[in-house]
């Protein structure tokens, strides 16, 4: 692992020109949204939370707003052919267009990125409505994707003007989803750099960690990742790309399905990872698993830990240790047709890191699916 280039409390010691708050929602186009916010209240947990759509005055589109603890889904489809959204289905699957962002000022957020260089996406739009005023705006990141700047300062309503509450009688019961811990994206060949170089320039971010091929190349799944965070940490955006291998990289059968960057992963935090995966697990949410021989040597690697082993096994939860703690995680298989976007379920219990001790366990293990898939 290479050391920081800015360690975070430099970041903290300059001025932060762009002080977040941590996500504010997680939008996802998909090419049905009344199913596709049905099967994550049942299989994840969530619950109704807002809609807009037609009957809201939205004419082309319909959006469900799904939320569990400080976690918020935004699930929106097009009503029509030829519309932009229908477009980026149709190019990239079901996928993350807007990774949106708290903040307290979204003018001085676009202003202050745009000015260094950020492309812009929304300029900032006030919005009303009887609950009060939210201040939107946006900058365009890799392919497709864009950061929203949300300023909700005392808006009492549900989500945002333009929607409704959504009261539905079926409530699946939560499975202990807590918040996002971080967001992947993955870029073409020899972009990490430049993206690594945007979240710095235009946002502020810093490098918190790096991964090199030699940390994470196994026998076929070559990739380079690099860990840009915010100065509080509350926003942590891993960027990856495909490096050579002796065959496909999964960086790459990803870029090939989605049609070019975009979100790979999705983590979301969770105060019980046993609880959770074992209720995901119920409701037919599938899992990357490694072999048993994973879990015998485990604890000479991570040493002693909180849990039990055998139900860690059982489930097939994954532990790393760091310099100040440990974490567990487990990532599932893609979560639409596409082998694109995919969630990892992360419990920290200290560890600020990311499970490096667990890329070539997991790795091969996404190799695994992607031979199945005639991917590698
Ligand atoms: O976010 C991370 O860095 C970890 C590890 O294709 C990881 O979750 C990195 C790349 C990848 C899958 C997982
Ligand atoms: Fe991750």
């Amino acid at each position: 692992m290479n050391t920081a280039v800015v360690s975070p409390k430099q970041a903290q010691n300059q001025e932060d020109f762009l002080p977040l708050n941590g996500t504010d929602y997680v939008e996802f186009y998909v090419g049905n949204a009344k199913q596709a916010a049905h099967f994550y209240k049942t299989a994840f947990g969530f619950q109704s939370l807002a809609y807009a759509g037609p009957e809201t005055g939205v004419k082309d589109r319909v959006s469900y707003v799904l939320v569990q603890n400080k976690l918020r889904f935004v699930l929106t489809t097009s009503l029509r052919q030829g519309t932009e959204i229908s477009r980026h289905v149709d190019e990239h699957g079901d996928g993350v267009k807007v990774l949106a962002i708290w903040v307290d000022d979204a003018r001085a957020a676009f202003e202050e990125t745009v000015k260094r260089g950020a492309k812009p996406y929304l300029e900032p739009v006030v919005e009303k409505d009887e609950f009060g005023e939210v201040v939107r705006s946006g900058i365009h990141t890799y392919g497709e994707t864009v950061h929203l700047f949300i300023e909700r300062k005392n808006y009492q309503g549900t989500f945002l003007p333009g929607f409704r509450p959504w009261q539905s009688s079926y409530q699946p019961l939560p499975t202990g989803l807590e918040y996002v811990d971080h967001c992947v994206g993955n870029v073409g060949w020899n972009e990490m750099n430049t993206w690594v170089d945007f979240y710095a320039k235009t946002m502020g971010f810093h490098n918190l960690v790096s991964f090199d091929d030699k940390d994470i190349s196994t026998e076929y799944s070559a990739l380079m990742s690099k860990v840009m965070s915010n100065g509080n940490g509350r926003i942590k955006f891993p960027i990856n790309e495909p490096a050579e291998g002796k065959k496909k990289s999964q960086i790459e059968e990803y870029l090939d399905f989605y049609g070019g960057p975009g979100v790979q992963h999705v983590a979301i935090a969770t105060n019980d990872i046993v609880h959770t995966v074992s209720e995901l697990q119920k409701r037919g949410i599938e899992f990357l698993s490694v072999p048993s021989s994973y879990y015998e040597t485990l604890l000479q690697r991570v040493g002693k830990i909180d849990e039990d082993l055998q139900p860690l096994q059982d489930l097939g939860i994954l532990v790393d240790r760091d310099d100040e703690g440990y974490l567990l995680q487990i990532f599932t298989k893609p979560l639409q047709d596409r082998p694109t976007v995919f969630f990892e379920i992360i419990q920290r219990k200290g560890a600020k890191s990311f499970g490096k001790g667990n890329f070539k366990a997991l790795f091969e293990s996404i190799e695994r699916e992607q031979e199945l898939r005639g991917n590698l």
